[in-house]
């Protein structure tokens, strides 16, 4: 199976919530008590994001809840680093307790929060795990020689490049290592950043990065595949030459932020498809699914 984008997309918009926002995209994505769960970003009408569920028996018809599970000032001491709104979350089960790493943004440009809760009504958040400006951080999903592993984005002037990182708490992070950076002259040129939570695969941890190019006065946001070596997480293994999903439709192509498509979560089903959830523009929330052998035969 290649990537098919479902024929009624988008499958979420500002139509689907009850109270009143800019936008409802980029959803964080897992499944939960058998239901397919997102943790959306709802931009607020001041600008500034929060995020709300949205929950489904079927992982297409989803319905949005009446009012945001997590807000900046739901961050305790922390909240002065999230100010000015929470986006973007990628969410990973480890050890039977669901984290949530988003982008808090403020006065103080955009660092990487870590939140945990068991069932999604609960949050205890540990504030920020990076300094100043970094984003786009996904966990492996399991403990690898005694470590966590976390995967992130850090801004070093004009460099765009993902580093790994290791923890024996989740909270204190060290043995920084650069990963890989934007293939220059091709579609990823300007930037790449992790999109999708890396899924355990017999051929290593998968995950979907985006990258970035300026094409006149805008940019083109696609996604590619990244694989990265089991035992050694800080190897990369191989990477999708080309961009997986890309904008094309009109509600990819006209919104907010014009040609984007853009990601932070998926989810696999049993029979190992994999539902991709992603936004079409900054505006709304889209469906694609594919295979995991699919994504596995694009890496080189
Ligand atoms: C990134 C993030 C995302 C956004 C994307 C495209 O830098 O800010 O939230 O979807 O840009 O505008």
């Amino acid at each position: 199976m290649e990537i098919i984008k479902y024929k009624k997309n988008p499958i979420l918009t500002v139509k689907d919530v009850s109270f009143k926002v800019n936008s409802i995209f980029n959803p964080g994505a897992v499944k939960f008590n058998n239901e397919y769960l997102l943790v959306c970003r709802v931009e607020m009408p001041n600008g500034r994001s929060s995020f709300v569920l949205a929950k489904s028996k079927d992982g297409i018809n989803f319905k949005v809840d009446a009012k945001p599970c997590l807000m900046p000032k739901d961050h305790g001491e922390y909240q002065k680093y999230v100010e000015w709104g929470i986006e973007d979350t990628r969410i990973s089960k480890i050890d039977g307790k669901y984290y949530l790493t988003y982008t808090g943004y403020s006065q103080y440009m955009p660092v990487v929060i870590l939140t945990s809760t068991d069932d999604f009504k609960k949050y205890k958040t540990y504030g920020p795990i990076s300094v100043p400006s970094n984003k786009d951080c996904a966990l492996l999903p399991e403990k690898i020689n005694g470590y966590y592993w976390k995967v992130d984005r850090p801004t070093a002037d004009n460099r765009r490049d993902i580093w790994i990182s290791r923890s024996t708490d989740m909270v204190h992070w060290g043995n920084y290592q650069f990963l890989i950076a934007p293939q220059a002259g091709t579609w990823e040129a300007d930037k790449i950043g992790i999109s999708t939570p890396f899924i355990k695969t017999q051929e290593g941890w998968l995950a979907l990065y985006h990258g970035v190019r300026g094409f006149g006065i805008t940019s083109i946001y696609k996604l590619g595949v990244l694989l990265l070596d089991l035992e050694k997480p800080w190897i990369v293994k191989a990477k999708s030459p080309d961009p997986i999903l890309a904008p094309e439709e009109e509600y990819e192509r006209v919104g907010d932020v014009s040609n984007v498509v853009f990601s932070n979560g998926w989810i696999v089903d049993d029979d190992d498809t994999i539902k991709i959830y992603y936004s079409g523009a900054d505006t709304n929330i889209c469906l694609a699914e594919t295979s995991i052998n699919y994504l596995l035969s694009v890496c080189k």
